[in-house]
């Protein structure tokens, strides 16, 4: 039986492993532990695309054979990899799909408990998109920007709306290669007919519908998402938080929100502010209710409005073996199936909200955006009956993390540059004096076949250590800030040169842009870089890296795949989906970079992903001629 102490470096997290022991509850880590991975499968050597296989490859002869049909290994990994961009790729389209369908019953009028918040942004996405601001009214500006942005799914020709935010010459690449995006749903879906047997078997022709896909997520879906969800909800800025399971109370009502779509926790912040359930929670004994998130729900809103956050994927179980979790409730992506059964354990009330995502079993009451606080009111309602009649003793680890989150592109912009002149080359300039060797986007999941956030914290802290300044987006934002490395005071840790930056500035060496779909804030600083002038021409230019450590989701996998292929390096940790020595690895490794696109890198440990992503760095200020 492995020690808490091997599994995860979260120490909340540990001593609710001991605890589940002691309860007798089985966590997703112990059946990690006895369902080892298949091996074929792990290089993604096997297909089952028809019924006359599965055709199992041997991924230590990768020639040795080919499928019943004929299918070489690089037709079998390329297609399996294209599927998986697919299915990442649908998940944070259909996300954005979901934010613009609410932000159109705001416009109509039929959605009134939600608003559009953020003028500025309004006009500001408007002015990206070439809509007329000027003396118009806001809802004439929403309905066009939304007419706009509805093009990113249905359009079947041409190219997306938000491709006009990318750099000219990395466009100039895209169109050159055949790659730009024209619909999302057009590219998933040929992405998804071309991997059927018999169709595109050809490794680099699927591989560039791979990318053209992938990209419809970054400067498609996920963008979408974003800038809707900031018109909707604010745009984030520079607030301070409390993360770790030390934020559940003994004394209050705890609601856990878990899942991905902002507007439930949203919701839920109106019904646990109410005074009538404030006041049914007091008379049930409870001071009050403390409402909490989780993975990257938890991240939307931590970065919008300072709520704390209780841990990333790995911990959702975990924070329920508490005992103190009087209600969970999710909506869609990452919500282990098991999160029904480990509640059960503890008489937490759990509750699945979105049409889309039900778990056998479970209590469904479904989140209507036309009448949401419905919804909200009745599992508060639900969780303050759970708090008057706790059963189970409760042990809540006392670790609280604080941070500094919610730094949007548009505040990078602002808070280097100072009010006056707001931009990005104070940035550059620092990249080009050398005092920031390079900048590096540290991502991504947690996943229990890795030591639960001990890669995402050596690699940041040996970047750091470097002058590379880190940006950070979903659980692994999470694992940094419980680790204290979001807080000012962590430029101590940092290089001198970027340290004096920090200091000056008064930011932290990490800064976190929020939650998985949060990416695209990622993609905007690029662009901002690049246009900004003085590092090269295009995002493959930049001295800058990426890395998902721990990953484990589908959407990984299509978020790797658009930072390959808008120009940057990107190391993924621990397994990879492809075989090795084979043509389709080294067209991913090596092929795509001579193209002009970024490529892929894989390392096992956070010092080799750390060593990988400086060498590259350093590559690209040598090329741009500022490697002093
Ligand atoms: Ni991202 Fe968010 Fe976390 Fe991974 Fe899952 S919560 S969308 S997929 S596990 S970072």
């Amino acid at each position: 039986i492995i020690r808490p102490e091997d599994i995860t470096i979260c120490e909340s997290t540990q001593q609710m492993i001991s605890k589940a022991r002691r309860d007798g509850v089985e966590l997703f880590f112990d059946r990690a532990e006895e369902l080892k991975p298949c091996p074929i499968g792990a290089d993604s050597a096997c297909c089952k695309h028809c019924s006359m296989g599965p055709c199992r490859m041997n991924p230590t002869d990768p020639y040795k054979r080919v499928g019943v049909c004929g299918a070489s290994i690089d037709t079998i990994a390329t297609r399996n990899f294209g599927r998986m961009v697919a299915a990442g790729t649908a998940a944070h389209t259909d996300h954005g799909m979901a934010m613009l369908e609410l932000f159109r019953g705001v416009i109509e009028g039929t959605i009134t408990d939600f608003q559009i918040k953020d003028h500025l942004k309004l006009g500001e996405v408007a002015a990206s998109l070439d809509i007329e601001t000027d003396g118009r009214e806001i809802k004439e500006i929403a309905a066009d920007v939304y007419r706009e942005l509805e093009k990113t799914y249905t359009q079947v020709e041409g190219e997306i709306p938000l491709v006009k935010r990318v750099p000219a010459k990395t466009l100039e690449t895209w169109r050159r290669e055949g790659i730009v995006p024209r619909g999302a749903m057009r590219e998933i879906m040929e992405m998804m007919h071309r991997t059927a047997i018999g169709v595109d078997q050809d490794y680099e022709n699927l591989t560039k519908q791979i990318s053209r896909t992938a990209l419809a997520d970054g400067w498609g879906g996920s963008m979408v998402s974003t800038d809707i969800s900031d018109i909707l909800f604010g745009t984030p800025s520079p607030v301070e938080i409390t993360v770790d399971m030390g934020v559940l109370k003994e004394d209050q009502v705890n609601i856990i929100v878990h899942g991905h779509e902002p507007n439930l926790l949203e919701a839920m912040m109106v019904s646990t502010a109410a005074p009538s359930l404030q006041q049914m929670a007091a008379e049930a004994g409870a001071k009050g209710i403390n409402l909490v998130g989780m993975c990257c729900s938890g991240l939307e809103v931590l970065s919008r409005h300072g709520i704390p956050h209780a841990g990333n994927f790995s911990s959702t179980e975990a924070a329920l073996v508490t005992g103190a979790v009087d209600a969970m409730t999710v909506d869609i992506q990452c919500i282990k199936q098991d999160l029904h059964k480990v509640a059960g354990c503890y008489d937490t009330v759990f509750v699945t909200t979105n049409y889309r995502a039900k778990i056998e079993g479970a209590q469904h009451i479904e989140l209507d955006e036309h009448d949401p606080l419905k919804c909200t009111d009745e599992i508060v309602i639900k969780a303050i009956s759970r708090f008057k009649n706790r059963s189970h003793p409760i042990e809540i680890p006392r670790r609280v993390g604080r941070g500094v989150h919610g730094f949007s592109h548009e505040y990078i912009k602002y808070m280097l540059g100072g009010s006056f002149r707001g931009g990005y080359e104070p940035l550059n300039d620092n990249i080009i004096n050398g005092r920031i060797r390079g900048v590096a986007g540290v991502v991504g999941c947690t996943n229990p076949r890795s030591k639960q956030d001990f890669s995402h914290v050596e690699l940041v802290k040996e970047l750091i250590k470097n002058d590379v300044l880190v940006v950070q987006t979903g659980c692994s934002q999470v694992a940094l800030a419980k680790a204290g490395l979001t807080t000012p005071g962590a430029a101590a840790l940092a290089g001198a040169g970027l340290a004096e930056v920090c200091e000056t500035v008064g930011i932290p060496p990490v800064l976190g842009l929020g939650s998985c779909v949060d990416n695209s804030r990622i993609l905007m600083a690029v662009a901002e870089m690049v246009k900004t002038g003085g590092l090269g021409e295009s995002i493959a230019d930049l001295p800058v890296a990426g890395c998902a450590p721990e990953w484990m989701s589908e959407k990984a996998i299509a978020i790797g795949q658009y930072f390959v292929a808008s120009g940057v390096f990107t190391v993924f940790g621990h397994t990879f989906p492809i075989t090795r020595e084979t043509k389709f690895e080294k067209l991913l490794f090596e092929g795509l970079a001579s193209k002009g696109l970024g490529s892929w890198g894989f390392a096992d440990d956070p010092y080799e992903m750390a060593r990988l992503m400086l060498a590259h760095i350093d590559k690209k200020r040598q090329a741009l001629g500022i490697d002093t």
